[in-house]
């Protein structure tokens, strides 16, 4: 039998295989193009419009820096607002802190939640959970409709700049998440890469706006070995609190979370930043 592999290119003249056991299922909807695969490597991956968005061997790893970032920053957050995410992981890692009292999840997509639940139940299994109010709308209109200072914390856990992410890389969006954010509020956004040129433009472009509207603007990084050149950011705006000065690292570690790659010194760590990826944010 002929091989089968999953091909995403990373750039011009740059491409990554996963070798395929199965198809599972394929659907076109309005929105994007969905794709649920099985592998040795990676177990069950799902894409969008070609791109990889979750395997379960490092879907860990993202959705652990995501959450537990801000959530060791301001251990008193309740209210949570999660734009994109509809494979469920950013929330899963939420609901494990039982002080967060709501999470309301805006997803433009309702096919890739269902599909989700059908075929990644390791992320999707607490979309259940009783705090969490799933909302399928555009996220930049959500923002925009919301009242002001209604979250602690909001993470974009969204695609790539291009098809349906890309409302949720503009200077209006960021507005109007400041707006909804209380007085020591949080936002946390998929910062894309530093090391494609592609990838790294729109970086640039997403950190020089955020830092005109949040007094605090930092990225950090993380390794996602299925993610173009496997080297990632998240960015991490606030009004308040410092993530590596503010951080409650002994009221984190009495929480007792097992976490397979985020720690307390990783908090710190993860924003120290190579000078070729603060060189091109400082541009
Ligand atoms: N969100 C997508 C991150 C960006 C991936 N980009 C790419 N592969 N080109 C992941 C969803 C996890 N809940």
């Amino acid at each position: 039998m002929l091989d089968l592999w999953f091909t995403e290119k990373w750039s011009e003249n740059t491409k990554f295989s996963i070798k395929v056991k199965e198809h599972l299922y394929s659907e076109e909807t309005p929105f994007q193009k969905i794709d649920f695969f099985t592998s040795d490597e990676y177990g069950r991956f799902f894409t969008l419009d070609g791109m990889v968005m979750i395997t379960e061997k490092d879907e860990f790893i993202y959705h652990e820096m995501i959450t537990h970032v801000p959530m060791c920053t301001n251990l008193n957050i309740k209210k949570v607002l999660v734009i994109g995410g509809g494979d469920g992981g950013t929330v899963r890692e939420l609901t494990r802190y039982n002080s967060i009292e709501k999470i309301d999840m805006v997803e433009i997509d309702e096919r890739v939640v269902r599909l989700s639940q059908k075929y990644l139940p390791f992320t999707s299994d607490k979309l259940e959970d009783e705090r969490v109010t799933l909302i399928f709308d555009d996220g930049l209109k959500f923002v925009e409709e919301c009242e002001s200072e209604a979250y602690d914390l909001i993470l974009v856990d969204s695609t790539d700049p291009i098809s349906v992410g890309e409302g949720l890389f503009t200077t209006e969006f960021y507005k109007n998440c400041f707006r909804v954010l209380k007085e020591d509020g949080i936002l946390v956004n998929q910062h894309e890469s530093p090391y494609y040129e592609r990838y790294a433009n729109e970086m640039k472009k997403a950190h020089e706006k955020i830092k005109n509207i949040f007094p605090i603007a930092k990225v950090y990084q993380f390794h996602q070995p299925t993610y173009a050149s496997g080297h990632w950011l998240f960015g991490f705006a606030s009004k308040k609190y410092d993530p590596t000065l503010d951080c409650n690292e002994s009221a984190w570690n009495t929480l007792g979370l097992e976490t397979n790659y985020y720690n307390t010194d990783i908090q710190r760590a993860a924003f120290a930043l190579p000078n070729y990826v603060k060189k091109q944010l400082e541009k």
